[in-house]
């Protein structure tokens, strides 16, 4: 078979118990068919958060420009946090700390921000690992409706095929028939198999099914994908319990990770959502989406001081490698531009504009 023959593999239609993946040995295509990120797309998180920036940045110049720092000029930057999406208590924390760190370097608050805003984020920079021994290692995505999870799915099955693992994918999400059809294009993309059944099937069934294939096969990570959901939907949260019932069955310790998938766009909703979610399941870690669309990247700063969970990505577009696993100082300088002593503000990147 070519090497890029899964292309005009057609979608096959659903079936119990299916598995989509063609003909080919998922661990064999992946160096074949899986470039690495190249630096240019690395280098485009600063871009891709120009909004969110925009915001940060043409406020603070203000502050960075050689006014002294003082109760009114703290008052004005903790406005400038909350206006760009960080909570009224979060931003009093951060500016209580840039005051303390402030008495003993006024001159060069810049910095001090920078520092104090990187420190509030860096709990949360604990990227995804996947342990050699533990296969195949089950990963769960959940979240409300629209919030990214199929599309992150997508985009970690890439990252991970990067990295050398095998990857499965669960269609959980058995709410909606596109729900499947677009995990199974992810899956086509990837060129990974996608288990799947039938309209109106039960989630916790094919997720079981999906992890029985995966161990028989040998794949390193299964991915499962699972219907967007409100706390409110209470037959809808108790499956999501079940889900994990079930699969323990067959292994006692999956799934390994509860990835919460919010979208970034909806500010400190994303807050009420962690914590209504983390009500019925067991979240062990977060992906906020959609921060290229947003000037509300200060959520990011909100969630890691409210919830003490890992952030393990962030989603910066709708494309297959607009994913980032999250690193707080890069982060923070996305969000501020290059720090330059005189107080100027440059953006990190040649495209974006302050
Ligand atoms: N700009 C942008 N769009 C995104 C990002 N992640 C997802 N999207 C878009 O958000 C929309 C919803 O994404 P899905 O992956 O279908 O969301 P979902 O959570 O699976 O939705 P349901 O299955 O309906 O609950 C799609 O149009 C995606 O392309 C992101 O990081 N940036
Ligand atoms: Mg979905």
């Amino acid at each position: 078979m070519g090497l890029f023959s899964f292309l005009k593999k057609k979608p096959s239609t659903d079936v119990p118990g299916e598995i989509n993946d063609g003909s080919r040995d998922a661990q064999s295509v992946n160096a074949e068919t899986t470039p690495d990120i190249s630096q240019d797309e690395v280098d485009r998180l600063d871009a891709k958060l120009a909004k969110s920036r925009k915001r940060f940045t043409s406020g603070l110049l203000d502050f960075f420009s050689g006014r002294k720092v003082d109760d009114d000029l703290l008052d004005d930057l903790e406005a400038q946090l909350v206006m760009s999406d960080v909570s009224v208590k979060t931003a009093n924390k951060i500016i209580d700390s840039v005051r303390t760190a402030a008495k003993n370097n006024p001159s060069d608050l810049q910095a001090i921000l920078r520092q104090e805003l990187t420190q509030l984020l860096t709990p949360c920079q604990q990227p995804l690992e996947i342990p050699d021994n533990e296969t195949p290692f089950v990963l769960l995505v959940v979240g409300v409706n629209g919030a990214g999870k199929t599309t992150t799915i997508g985009k970690i099955a890439r990252q991970l095929q990067n990295g050398g693992k095998t990857v499965m994918l669960a269609a959980g999400d058995t709410f909606r028939a596109a729900a499947v059809e677009q995990l199974k294009t992810w899956g086509e993309r990837n060129n990974v198999p996608v288990v799947a059944q039938g309209d109106g099937a039960d989630s916790a069934s094919v997720i079981f099914d999906a992890l029985q294939s995966a161990k028989a096969r040998g794949i390193d990570v299964l991915i499962a994908d699972t219907a967007g959901r409100l706390h409110t939907q209470h037959g809808l949260m108790d499956e999501l319990g079940k889900v994990s019932r079930v699969i323990k069955k067959l292994d006692p310790s999956a799934p390994h990770e509860t990835l919460l998938v919010l979208d970034g766009t909806t500010g400190q909703n994303a807050l009420n959502q962690a914590r209504e979610f983390g009500n019925s399941v067991e979240v062990s870690g977060l992906v906020v989406t959609k921060l290229d669309g947003t000037a509300k990247g200060g959520v990011l700063f909100t969630l890691a001081d409210e919830l003490n969970l890992p952030i393990r990505f962030i989603g910066v577009g709708e494309g297959i490698y607009d994913l980032r696993v999250f690193d707080a100082p890069d982060f923070v300088n996305a969000l501020l531009g290059n720090y330059s002593p005189d107080g100027s503000i440059t953006p990190t990147d040649a495209t974006g504009q302050l």
